[in-house]
């Protein structure tokens, strides 16, 4: 095989990751629980070129430096495996605006790992690749499954456990409005964001100290289907990852003023009686989470102010996966 292409959905985490126990080899130094996005799909073909270096072309420009460097550490660990030295073209589409600041590292290397592995004839098992898309992208590792999914911390220095599972017994019907807010690109990424709190927050231990108890909580709300339970840990999570990086010094502010009106429209409809609960990653955008028969009137809430660019609807997606294979 020397050509595949493969799809993945982004993902959005309920619990949040947010600190490494590994920087170098990518290890959360907790778990998360995330929903799999459909209507954020990465596509990407790896292609094996005959070449000095390897070629990536996002969304149809051709990148250099560190973009291209990042792909190469990661397929570099495919190349280890299967004992092949050869240079690939990686040629990668995202299904909704990169610029905006969405999760596209998650579906971008889960499509990538799961494109590499099969062009270069690596088999691996999904747990396998989950490890491999971690490696690239801590929240990538769930994105190699769909629907509702969890990611276990491990706790091998080699990391070999640190991957996700699906959580394939639960069946909540959830859907997403996705609200992007009109920003510039973020001033601190996550992976320098989280390193940054972990130095120098006061909370971190505390918000360490919750995750695992959230982890739970949500499993449990989930299980019981149980929106109320899951709307309370949904968003606690959420505020407690963002007072964690606000209470770091110099304080990490992902929040533009629209973003707390969202909160407040979120919370509002709910006092109406709409099942509907927030979360938000490193960014400013809100995401709300609705059964099927609110999305309409929720997306609606959303898009009525003037700093909110368009609202994504989305329901669950389905795990990565090869499209095709030459
Ligand atoms: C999450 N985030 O659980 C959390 C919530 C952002 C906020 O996982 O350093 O891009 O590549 O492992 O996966 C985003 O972090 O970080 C993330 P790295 P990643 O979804």
């Amino acid at each position: 095989m020397s050509k595949a292409t493969a799809t993945a959905c982004a993902n959005i985490a309920l619990v949040k990751y947010w600190g490494k126990r590994d920087a170098a080899l990518n290890l959360p130094a907790r778990g998360s629980l995330s929903a799999t996005i459909d209507a954020l799909k990465t596509h990407t073909t790896v292609e094996v070129i005959d070449a000095p270096h390897d070629e990536l072309f996002l969304d149809g420009v051709q990148k250099s430096g560190r973009a291209v460097e990042r792909i190469t550490k990661h397929v570099d660990l495919v190349r280890a495996m299967v004992g092949r030295d050869v240079r690939v073209r990686v040629t990668s589409t995202n299904s909704f605006p990169t610029a905006a600041g969405l999760a596209s590292s998650a579906s971008g290397f889960a499509a990538l790992a799961v494109g590499a592995a099969r062009a270069l004839g690596l088999h691996a098992t999904p747990s396998e690749l989950s490890v491999l898309a971690r490696r690239g992208s801590g929240s990538a590792a769930r994105s190699i499954f769909g629907g509702f999914v969890r990611m276990h911390a491990g706790d091998r220095d080699d990391g070999t456990d640190a991957f996700a599972r699906p959580m394939d017994d639960v069946h909540v019907e959830l859907v997403a409005a996705i609200a992007i807010a009109r920003a510039k690109e973020k001033e601190i990424g996550s992976t320098d964001g989280m390193e940054h709190t972990r130095d120098t927050s006061p909370y971190h231990g505390a918000w360490l100290a919750q995750v695992d108890r959230d982890l739970d909580a949500c499993e449990a709300a989930l299980r019981a289907r149980d929106l109320e339970k899951l709307a309370a840990v949904t968003e606690g999570s959420c505020l407690a990852m963002h007072a964690d990086a606000m209470a770091a010094r110099p304080g990490i502010v992902y929040f533009q003023p629209v973003t707390l009106w969202a909160i407040a429209r979120v919370r509002a409809l709910r006092a109406e009686g709409v099942p509907v609960f927030f979360t938000i990653d490193a960014g400013p955008h809100v995401v709300a989470f609705t059964e099927p028969a609110h999305l309409e009137r929720v997306a609606a809430a959303l898009s009525a102010h003037a700093d909110i660019d368009q609202v994504l609807t989305s329901r669950l997606g389905g795990p990565a996966h090869v499209v095709g294979a030459l």
